[in-house]
């Protein structure tokens, strides 16, 4: 209506878009330099109030650009289920942002209501959950963010002050579930599951080999802060928090998960005395996180257990909850659950070999966690991880609601039994860990309770594959669209003829895997190789960026 045009007319007029730029959703989100974001965050207030207007749920705004630079910055959705944005708004996000004036911006917004039927006097005004990280751009992002919430008529912005980026899609999907939301509502739950896997701990007498101590990377962001708050009420863990962003150290240089996973090298803060000692990293808004060690006498080299190991172990302790409950055939309620992972064409081929052999379904997905989300989902128990740390299990309802009958029968007949613990311990992991999005705080304590259970040090997991040799390596160019992938991005239909080329570098090397996709975030073209030896891998690499350039 008339009341509601001008009212965007008005507001939209604070904040014109920077001139000659093209802004695009991306991967995950529109991320830029934050000085010429103040025009798309305050659009994409507006977009989050009509999405909520259309779905009748709250939906999430978060202000974060992850492991990019500090002076980068960038805003998301998290849609009702606390997941991604739905990919067919995607492109509505984008004409947002790039529309010139506010005239044109009511014009498109009016077009956009009528086709997607928006009701305007729904049942629930609008009502969005404002996150972000700790970037000191955020704070007047986020007011441009409330002035475009507030450009629709009704709606309601609720500021939850700093949080990593899996805490607010927790907020958005508990909220939506009408469960309880507040931050130490997510830390409740953490810390109640994290416990009730400790306490179903075997008592393996002197053969547990998990060291003590942990060390983490906090990446000098959000994450360190949050894990500097619950670690006072883990007396069970002894864990240290370097680059907890208080001693002054910059965002995401040098340090983090992306970091380390991708130089392979001890993140700063960390000196060279940590020998042996478990370490980890997670990424600026915490939705990463990546283990490693430092090998003894070396300079600043790293054995990189990545998210591959990280699904890995997830699978093992699963796998063997599973095969407990199985065992029970007497019982009169059985189900066989399907337990598959997803994985990228970044997995390390020999995770994947692993994973296979270890009986489970392994699904390829596109880079992006809204694919690899999507295709977990599809399984009663989906274990999806990025190489470079992000991931998460998901467990269907209709597996929960068996598990939740199965443990109910349990605890009247064999209660203290294998399977009674089995079943507790599943339905632990289903609470701590993040069924929204990749989340590395419980993914943190997931495989701390997982290295205890299993008895297992650092070196004992490590050992569970060896990674082949691999190298990744980013090309600039005029224009990455001109590659276009399919299968999961192990083939590059375009330009034409460049597959078979990749094809016949590739089969000069034994185990040789390669593969080029465009990146969604940056403007390069990225090239990963793996062989047998690193010189390979390596030479590869080199051979296939060639072919790009
Ligand atoms: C984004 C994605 C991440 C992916 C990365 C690839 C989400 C939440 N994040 O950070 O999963 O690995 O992009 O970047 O989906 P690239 O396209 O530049 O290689
Ligand atoms: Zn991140």
């Amino acid at each position: 209506n008339e009341d509601q045009k001008s009212l965007i007319l008005k507001s939209s007029s604070h904040f014109p878009p920077p001139p000659g730029v093209k802004l695009s959703y991306g991967t995950a989100g529109f991320r830029a330099d934050a000085s010429i974001l103040q025009s798309t965050v305050y659009r994409v207030g507006i977009l989050a109030a009509l999405r909520s207007l259309k779905t009748q749920c709250v939906i999430g705004l978060m202000i974060t650009a992850s492991h990019n630079k500090v002076t980068d910055n960038g805003v998301k959705i998290a849609d009702p289920s606390g997941g991604m944005l739905s990919q067919d708004w995607e492109p509505f996000s984008d004409q947002l942002a790039n529309e010139p004036d506010p005239q044109s911006l009511v014009s498109l917004i009016e077009e956009f209501v009528k086709k997607e039927r928006i009701p305007f006097n729904g049942k629930h005004p609008a009502e969005v959950l404002l996150g972000r990280d700790t970037r000191p751009s955020g704070e007047s992002l986020l007011e441009a963010a409330k002035q475009g919430i507030s450009a629709v008529v009704g709606a309601v912005a609720h500021d939850m002050g700093i949080l990593t980026t899996p805490q607010l899609h927790w907020m958005v999907r508990a909220r939506n579930k009408g469960l309880k939301a507040t931050e130490s509502d997510y830390f409740e739950q953490l810390l109640s599951s994290f416990r009730c896997l400790m306490n179903l701990i075997p008592d393996r007498g002197t053969s547990n080999e998990t060291e003590d101590k942990l060390i983490v990377d906090g990446a000098n962001g959000v994450g360190g802060e949050k894990l500097e708050v619950i670690k006072e009420k883990l007396n069970e863990l002894d864990i240290e928090v370097r680059n907890s962003g208080k001693e002054g150290g910059v965002l995401n240089e040098g340090v983090g998960a992306d970091f380390v996973q991708k130089e392979k090298v001890v993140p700063h803060g960390f000196g060279s005395n940590h020998a042996g000692i478990r370490c980890a990293s997670l990424d600026g808004d915490a939705d990463r996180l990546v283990y490693f060690l430092v090998p003894p006498n070396n300079c600043s080299k790293i054995d990189l257990v990545d998210g591959d190991k990280i699904l890995s172990l997830f699978a093992v302790f699963i796998k063997e909850q599973l095969s407990i409950l199985e065992e029970d055939t007497k019982g009169s309620n059985n189900y066989k659950a399907r337990l598959g992972a997803v994985q990228t064409a970044y997995a390390n081929g020999a995770s994947t070999y692993y994973l296979r052999h270890l009986g489970l379904e392994v699904a390829l997905a596109p880079t992006g966690v809204k694919f690899l989300h999507e295709k977990a989902a599809q399984y009663d128990i989906g274990i999806y991880f990025e190489a470079n740390g992000h991931g998460t299990i998901l467990f269907s309802e209709r597996f929960l609601s068996w598990l939740e009958d199965k443990n109910q029968e349990l605890s009247s007949t064999h209660e203290g039994s294998e399977q009674k613990k089995a079943a507790l311990r599943l339905l632990a992991v289903s609470k701590l860990i993040n069924q929204a999005v990749g989340d590395a705080l419980s993914g943190l304590l997931l495989v701390e309770t997982i290295l205890r259970h299993m008895g297992w040090s650092i070196h004992q997991w490590n050992a569970l594959y060896q990674d082949l040799p691999s190298r990744q390596l980013k090309v600039k160019v005029g224009d990455r669209t001109a590659v276009v992938t399919a299968n999961a991005e192990t083939v590059a239909v375009k330009p034409p003829g460049i597959q078979e080329a990749i094809n016949v570098e590739t089969a000069k090397y034994p185990n040789g895997r390669s593969f080029i996709r465009p990146s969604g975030t940056e403007d390069v073209v990225r090239v990963y190789a793996e062989a047998s030896t690193q010189e390979a891998a390596d030479k590869l690499a080199n051979s296939v960026a060639e072919l790009v350039d």
